[in-house]
């Protein structure tokens, strides 16, 4: 038999708003390789280390396949999907006949694709009459939409990414984008090497790999930016450097805030802000002088209790200064999430309505009734997440449905939310992985077909719809989200019908009648072509869009009304903004603080961020091995000058803690933090540290307009976390398995960390665990038996009254697994023999010694910089000490770079670093 063909189908990458295109490489059963679609308009070929490895993220265990539901504690049984549809159905219709669709909750995410949205939000506020329908977009864009509604108007992102081509300056403000989206950086690189004139001005309270490229770089105190803002437009005011042309003909409410940003003198400002003077009249220099202008923002400004203010104040400098419309010129959100924008477009929060519509308007609500056909629509938003969960806790919402979102991990507060979940009568997950944090909690758990495996609509930052092809089938039984909410709406249908419900109106005969009406969707193209109705007449019209024509001409922007023959690239180019008044509109906040001030005992700020290479709770990205060489753990970071005052030492592990929990991260020293602020990552939780769960830390304090809550500031504590006794086991998988078989060895222990490796034999895993005292000696022969660390082929030394125990397995003459017990003086030696396949039968007898025998070398452990390549820091400075001097030069001596480049901003800081050494 010949082997299947090798086809290519055409995608989009599943992780950030970017939305690079993706050509997926498969055989119609298995998604082999992906690569950059060199025709996508978003990335024209390139990828970032996220992107690059796709595929391995796809198949295997860990899948949802078929519906489960739990019947005890940990104990889920599998279900057919009529019987799983059936059982929730009928438990949310009695709940609907006994307290109304009110107590009916769905929180679902920016992850999923425009047809998903449309159709839950369909299911909730038309079919079932609860407008308590919020998204994970919560935690993330809102106040940049609140932002632009307040301030412009609508909901519209007014730029392209082919400003950053044209543009003088750029204002990188409260974004890490060399991290989280590498591939806008890499274009940012390409503008600034082509033309070095560009100035990059970066304010963030941390010098990331993003302020490697900047001219100027504010390291603000975290909270402050309103200050920061208003400051600039204080200089500029006094500068005379506004356009009053545009203001006048184009804004309102200038004298208000013109009076306001009076009080913000440069002074104050800086005091404020913690900045030099002389650095914020450079960033107003470079803002006046500068004939287009650019800002860039993401979750810096946007997390915060004061997120919308954040974002009005900066949207002032671009109306004042007549920054807006023009090539080169705007305020660029950056969306998080691959398709957060098809969520605001398809009005799938509580307060909007399908094609930029409000709840709350009465006209709104009487368009979109008549769509679904339907007699009126709930006028009044409901819950948004923090405020559903705090609901459903009080029990004022009984059953909520959960799709696309891992909310215990990424919500704030996370005791809260699992009381929320606890208390709640009914909890239906639906999920694409098994075992995310969430999914103890539910009572049933639905198998979602992911990415690849079915086509999709997304929206990218730059308002570019794409078309993704599915590749390959979903694994067991999973549907696509959108199917699983048509079915649940025809089985809820029904047992409504069945429990004669009446219906809320006499457009149909029965609820049975009413479903087939409305939620007989056969595919993408015809919940595309409803939706596409719902546009027509608005700012974001795409009455003239089709699928055909994504196909044919590529991914298009909108708006793309009917007889259009192409997207727009920019919005507001008249200056005529979609208010009531056609002017936009400035606001004038005043510069509030956080929400938890630090205190004596309370006495650090810490913020909350990603990594280069992992992806929120890293259910997809954390089953790519190389993935982790750039973190291996959750890491904590401090200033160096902290951790002396605090008594504590780069590599122990320390606990931090707020008025409402406490986490364990292991620590890292970083001068690139300012004193007095820590920073952890967002993304480790049960699956690869449990201890290491950022937002049992934050707090639930949410901006009053968007809700967004403030994961950028906590006040915390720090102090050593006292688990003296340490274990380790590394062991070669070739099954993919062995992740699962070390959390069950993690449990029980207060800290454990789970790490994926690349080996030169493939892959392995590393357990490392702590405690406060040893554990009984059994549990390492438990361990062993476990991890198949017996037999011939083992060694063992012992040492009972050290409480010292190690193995180790070698197989072919070199280290294949190994466990330590009670002391792990040796383990990055014997993770780099086991790692890279060292023949090891001249010194067989040395790896059990306590210490690393001195004539065997020296063995330091450095942190992966080039995921692709496999270079580590050690490595790249070695390059840069022998005197490899630019980015090229690195590049071309270690090859560290040369691939995605997502590490190119991480070489020039080391270049960076090594240059301010040496003067
Ligand atoms: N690798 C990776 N990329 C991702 C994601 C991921 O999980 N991993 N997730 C995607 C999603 S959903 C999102 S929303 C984006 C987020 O993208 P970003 O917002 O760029 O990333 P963060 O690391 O959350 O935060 C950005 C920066 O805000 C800074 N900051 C903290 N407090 C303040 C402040 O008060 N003022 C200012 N000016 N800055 C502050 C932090 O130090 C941090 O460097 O990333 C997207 N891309
Ligand atoms: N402390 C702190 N907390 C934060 C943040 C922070 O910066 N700091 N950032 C916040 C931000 S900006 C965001 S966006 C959130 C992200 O937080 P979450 O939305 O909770 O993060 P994910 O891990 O991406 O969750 C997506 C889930 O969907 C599943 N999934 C994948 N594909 C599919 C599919 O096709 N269908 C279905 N049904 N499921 C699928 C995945 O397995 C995963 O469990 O975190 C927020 N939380
Ligand atoms: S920048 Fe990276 S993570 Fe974001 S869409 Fe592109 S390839 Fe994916
Ligand atoms: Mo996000």
């Amino acid at each position: 038999m010949n082997p299947p063909a090798l086809r290519e189908s055409r995608s989009v990458c599943p992780y950030c708003g970017t939305g690079c295109g993706v050509l997926i490489e498969h055989d119609g059963e298995r998604i082999l390789g992906v690569r950059g679609d060199p025709e996508h308009p978003a990335n024209f070929g390139q990828l970032c280390s996220k992107g690059m490895t796709l595929a391995q993220t796809v198949h295997g265990s860990g899948r949802a396949t078929v519906p489960l539901q739990r019947v005890a504690e940990e104990t889920w049984q599998q279900a057919s999907w009529e019987q799983s549809m059936g059982q929730i159905a009928t438990r949310w219709a009695e709940i609907y006949r006994d307290r109304g669709p009110q107590a009916l909750a769905f929180y679902v995410s920016g992850q999923l694709p425009t047809e998903d949205y449309y159709v839950v939000n369909k299911l909730a506020k038309g079919f079932l009459g609860t407008n308590h329908i919020d998204t994970n977009s919560r935690l993330c864009m809102a106040s940049a939409v609140t932002g632009y509604k307040r301030s412009l108007g609508m909901d519209s992102v007014p730029c392209s990414y082919e400003d950053l081509e044209r543009t003088d300056c750029l204002f990188i403000v409260g974004a890490n984008v060399a991290y989280a989206h590498p591939i806008i950086f890499r274009r940012i690189e390409a503008v600034k090497a082509q033309r070095p004139e560009l100035r990059i001005i970066v304010v963030d309270p941390r010098r990331t790999a993003t302020a490697s490229i900047a001219d100027l770089f504010l390291p603000i105190l975290p909270g402050t930016d309103v200050a920061l803002f208003h400051g600039i437009l204080h200089l500029l005011i006094w500068n005379d450097r506004l356009d009053t042309d545009f203001i006048q003909q184009h804004t309102e409410g200038w004298q208000e805030l013109k009076q306001r940003v009076q009080e913000y003198t440069p002074q104050r400002v800086a005091e404020l802000c913690q900045i030099a003077e002389a650095d914020l009249q450079r960033a107003a220099e470079f803002f006046a002088t500068s004939p287009a202008v650019l800002s860039l923002w993401c979750q810096g400004l946007n997390q915060s209790a004061h997120g919308t203010d954040n974002n009005v104040a900066l949207i002032n400098l671009h109306l004042a200064t007549g920054q807006i419309g023009r090539p080169g010129a705007g305020p660029f959100s950056l969306t998080g999430q691959p398709n957060a924008m098809g969520g605001r477009e398809t009005g799938g929060m509580p307060a909007l309505l399908p094609g930029h519509r409000e709840i709350a308007n009465g006209e709104d609500r009487a368009a979109i009734a008549e769509l679904w056909g339907v007699e009126t629509l709930h006028p009044e938003p409901g819950y948004t997440a923090v405020p559903m969960f705090q609901a459903l806790e009080r029990g004022d919402l009984a059953a909520i449905w959960i799709t696309c979102t891992n909310p215990v991990l990424s919500l704030p507060d996370r005791q809260q939310v699992e009381r929320a979940l606890r208390t709640a009568e009914q909890v239906v997950l639906q999920e694409s992985y098994l075992d995310g944090e969430t999914m103890p909690f539910a009572h049933w758990l639905l198998p979602a077909a992911s990415w690849g495996e079915r086509e999709a609509l997304v929206t990218n930052s730059e308002r570019r719809i794409s078309h993704l092809q599915a590749a390959v089938p979903p694994p067991g039984s999973a549907r696509p989200d959108w199917q699983i909410f048509c079915d649940f709406a025809h089985a809820l249908a029904l047992a409504l019908d069945r429990l004669s419900v009446p219906l809320p109106d006499r457009k149909d005969d029965s609820w049975q009648q009413r479903a087939l009406r409305m939620f007989s969707f056969r595919d993408t193209a015809s919940i595309f072509a409803e939706y596409r109705r719902c546009t027509i007449g608005r700012d974001l019209d795409i009455g003239g869009l089709e699928i055909a024509i994504l196909d044919r001409q590529g991914p298009q922007q909108w708006p793309f009304p009917v007889g259009a023959k192409s997207g727009q690239v920019r919005l507001y180019a008249n200056g005529i903004f979609p208010t009531p008044s056609g002017r936009a509109r400035f606001h004038a906040p005043v510069h509030l603080g956080v929400a938890e001030e630090i205190d004596a005992r309370y006495p650090l700020r810490l913020t909350t961020g990603r990594l280069r290479d992992q992806w929120h709770s890293m259910a997809r990205s954390g089953r790519a091995a190389s993935l982790f060489a750039s973190a291996e753990e959750a890491l904590l970071a401090i200033h160096p000058q902290d951790a002396r005052q605090y008594g504590l030492q780069e590599g122990q592990l320390v606990r931090v803690e707020s008025r409402r929990g406490a986490a364990l991260y292991r620590l890292q020293c970083d001068d690139s933090l300012q004193r007095g602020l820590l920073f952890v990552p967002m993304h480790f939780g049960s699956r690869y540290s449990p201890a290491a769960l950022c937002n049992s830390v934050t707090q639930a304090a949410i901006d009053p307009y968007s809700g967004e809550p403030e994961f950028k500031h906590t006040a915390v504590r720090i102090s050593a976390a006292e688990l003296p006794w340490e274990a380790a086991a590394l062991v070669e998988d070739d099954t993919r398995d062995l992740s699962a078989i070390l959390r069950q060895l993690a449990q029980g222990f207060p800290y454990a960390s789970i790490t994926p490796l690349v080996s030169k034999h493939g892959a392995a895993v590393l357990l490392r665990v702590a405690a406060a005292q040893a554990p009984e000696a059994e549990l390492a022969q438990r361990w062993d038996a476990a991890l198949a660390l017996f037999g011939p082929d083992t060694l063992l030394y012992e040492d009972p009254r050290q409480g010292l125990s190690k193995r180790l397995r070698i197989r072919g003459g070199r280290l294949t697994g190994l466990r330590l017990w009670g002391g792990l003086q040796t383990l990055d030696w014997l993770r780099q023999l086991l790692l890279e396949g060292t023949a090891i039968d001249a010194f067989r007898l040395a790896l059990l010694a306590p210490r690393v025998p001195d004539n065997l070398g020296a063995w330091e452990r450095s942190r992966g910089i080039c995921a692709c390549k496999g270079v580590d820091e050690k490595t790249i400075r070695q390059v840069i000490a022998n005197g490899a001097d630019t980015l090229e030069g690195v590049m071309q001596c270690c090859g560290a770079g040369t691939e995605c480049g997502s590490c190119k901003p991480e070489i020039q800081q080391l270049l960076q670093s090594r240059l301010a050494e040496a003067s």
